[in-house]
C-alpha cells in the first residue's frame, strides 16, 4: 500500500534535495525590516526550487567590488560556511554580474546561483503551456548569453539540482551561435502565437464581453479569489509562482450577463527583466483588460511594499491606467481593524475580503458590476466622439 504514496512524491523528497547555503547581500540603504522580509522570500524561493537550506548568511557590503561583489574576507567566509555545512550550491539574493558569478564560483569551488537564475528556474519548473515554455526558454537563453564560458553550457530538464533546469526535452549543449539561432527560432514561434492571439482577441472584442484580470504579488491569493468568484478549480498553494499560465473563466454578473476573468502569473520584487520581456504575450491580456482586480495580502507586514512593486510592473507592461479595484485579501488573518487603519483608507476603490472564507465577496461583485458599467459608458462615449469626428 505504502509504495503508491511514495511514487507520487516529488523527486526532491526521495533523498535528492540539494543542500543550499542562502546568501543575502545587504546594501547600506536597506533597513532591518527589508532584510527580514527579503530573507524570508529568498528562503521560500529556494524551497520552491527544491533546495534544502542548510544555512542563511546576511552579508553587509559598503562598496561593492566589480570582480567579486564582496570583499575577499567575505567570500572566504562564504567558502568556509559552505564547507562546514556541506552545501552543494550557494544561492545569492540578487543578480550577479557574469564576471562576479564566475569569480565567486572559482573561489568557493561550488555552484553559484543568483536570484535571477533561481526565479527563471522556478518558472521553468512551473511552465505547462507551450507558450509558457517558450517564454521561459527565451528568458533563460537571454540570461545565459552573456554568461557563456569557453565550454558552452549544459541545460537539462531532468537534472534535479537547484538552478539547473532548462525547458528543453533533452540535454542541450549550446554555444553562443546556437543560442542566437535558437532565440531567432523562438521569436518566429512566438510571432505565430501572437498572431493567433490577435485573431482571438479581435473575435472576442466583437462579442463585447468585458475582460477582467486578477493581478498581484505572488501568493496574494489570486487563484483562491478566482475559485471563490467562479468555482474554478485553480490550484493554490503557499509557494510562490504556483500559477504561470493565464486561466480564464466566466464571471456571471447580477443581470445575467457575464465577463471573462483571468488569473495569471504573480509578480515579485525585482522580477527578472528577462522574464517580464519574455512574458509579454502572457501579460498582454492584462494590458487589454477593462478592469483589474489588484489582490493584496494584507496579512503581510510589508503589504505596502508589495503594492508598489506590482504598480511598478503594471507600469512597465503599460497596464497602469486601467480602472482598478483593490482587493485587500486575507482579512481573516488580521481582523477587520488592522488594514483599515493603514493605507487601505487611501484607496477609494478598495474592498476588504477573505477569499478563503468568502467575506466581502458580495461587495466585490457589486463593485465589479459597477466598474464594468462605467467602463462600458466610457467606451460608448468614446465611440460617439469618434463618430462625430468622422462626420
Ligand atoms: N488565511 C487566508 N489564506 C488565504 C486567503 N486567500 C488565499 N490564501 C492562501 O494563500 C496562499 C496563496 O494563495 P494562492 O491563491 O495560491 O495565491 P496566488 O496569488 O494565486 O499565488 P501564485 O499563483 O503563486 O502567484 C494559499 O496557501 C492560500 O490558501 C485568505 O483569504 N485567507
Ligand atoms: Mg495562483
Amino acid at each position: 500500500m505504502g509504495h503508491h504514496l511514495t511514487n507520487t512524491r516529488p523527486v526532491e523528497m526521495m533523498g535528492t534535495r540539494e543542500k543550499v547555503l542562502a546568501v543575502h547581500v545587504q546594501t547600506e540603504r536597506q533597513t532591518g525590516i527589508d532584510t527580514a522580509r527579503q530573507v524570508d522570500e529568498l528562503r521560500a524561493l529556494i524551497q520552491t526550487d527544491g533546495g534544502d537550506i542548510v544555512e542563511t548568511m546576511v552579508i553587509r557590503v559598503k562598496q561593492p567590488s566589480v570582480s567579486t561583489l564582496l570583499g575577499s574576507g567575505q567570500v572566504a567566509s562564504i567558502h568556509d560556511t559552505a564547507a562546514l555545512h556541506g552545501a552543494d550550491v550557494v544561492v545569492f539574493n540578487r543578480e550577479l554580474a557574469p564576471l562576479q558569478q564566475r569569480n565567486i564560483e572559482g573561489i568557493i569551488n561550488r555552484r553559484v546561483i543568483d536570484r535571477t537564475r533561481l526565479i527563471i528556474d522556478i518558472f521553468a519548473r512551473r511552465a505547462r503551456s507551450r507558450e509558457g515554455k517558450l517564454e521561459v526558454e527565451e528568458a533563460l537563453l537571454r540570461y545565459m548569453l552573456p554568461r557563456l564560458t569557453g565550454k558552452g553550457v549544459v541545460m537539462s530538464q531532468t537534472g534535479g539540482g537547484v538552478g539547473t533546469r532548462g525547458p528543453g526535452e533533452t540535454k542541450l549543449e549550446m554555444d553562443r551561435r546556437k543560442i542566437k539561432e535558437r532565440l531567432g527560432r523562438l521569436k518566429r514561434l512566438m510571432d505565430a502565437v501572437r498572431l493567433q492571439r490577435k485573431v482571438q482577441q479581435s473575435r472576442r472584442a466583437k462579442t463585447g464581453i468585458p475582460l477582467i484580470s486578477i493581478v498581484g504579488y505572488t501568493s496574494a491569493g489570486k487563484s483562491t479569489l478566482l475559485n471563490r468568484l467562479t468555482g474554478a478549480g485553480m490550484q493554490s498553494s503557499e509557494s510562490p509562482f504556483t500559477s504561470l499560465d493565464p486561466v480564464s473563466r466566466r464571471l456571471y454578473l447580477g443581470d445575467g450577463s457575464f465577463s471573462l476573468i483571468t488569473d495569471t502569473v504573480g509578480f515579485i520584487e525585482e522580477l527578472p527583466v528577462q522574464l517580464v520581456k519574455a512574458f509579454r504575450t502572457t501579460l498582454d491580456d492584462v494590458t487589454r483588460s477593462d478592469v483589474l482586480l489588484f489582490v493584496v495580502d494584507v496579512s503581510k507586514m510589508e503589504y505596502e511594499n508589495d503594492i508598489s512593486v506590482v504598480h511598478g510592473i503594471l507600469g512597465e507592461i503599460g497596464a497602469d491606467r486601467i480602472p482598478t479595484i483593490y482587493v485587500f485579501n486575507k482579512i481573516d488573518r488580521v481582523g477587520k481593524d488592522v488594514p483599515r487603519t493603514g493605507t487601505t483608507d487611501s484607496y477609494r476603490n478598495g474592498v476588504l475580503v477573505s477569499a478563503r472564507e468568502g467575506t466581502g465577496i458580495d461587495t466585490l461583485r457589486d463593485m465589479i458590476a459597477r466598474e464594468l458599467t462605467m467602463a462600458r459608458r466610457h467606451a460608448t462615449t468614446r465611440e460617439r466622439d469618434e463618430l462625430y469626428r468622422a462626420v
